[in-house]
């Protein structure tokens, strides 16, 4: 519990934008912090694009860029904080809602 993983959503080049590291192993409960390093706009979705039921699970919303959230006065808005304990023990994939081929994987160890 407490666990906590780094993720940061984003890159320098389109084909390059990608989660790092883009699979996270958690026990049941931990919390998982992504952070926009990016220069865009990303999100964090559940499933991947076009499959029925993505975004169920757990869906980001648009996060800011830690840039532009500085630039705000909030680089809170540049993160997203996923708490895993409303997910089974499995593993789930994930995906940017605007750049679908960004894609990560969680797998989740039972408590
Ligand atoms: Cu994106």
């Amino acid at each position: 519990m407490g666990r906590r993983g780094i993720t940061r959503a984003g890159g320098t080049g389109d084909a390059s934008w990608g989660f790092q590291p883009s699979n996270i192993v958690v026990r049941r409960g931990d919390t998982i912090l992504f952070t926009n390093n990016g220069l865009f706009e990303h999100t964090v979705t559940s499933g991947l694009r076009g499959e029925p039921g993505h975004g169920d699970l757990f869906d980001s919303g648009l996060i800011l860029p830690l840039w532009l959230a500085t630039m705000l006065g909030d680089p809170s808005l540049a993160t997203y904080t996923l708490v895993t304990s409303a997910l089974d023990p499995g593993t789930y994939v994930y995906h940017c809602d605007t750049h679908p081929w960004m894609t990560g994987k969680i797998k989740v160890h039972p408590a």
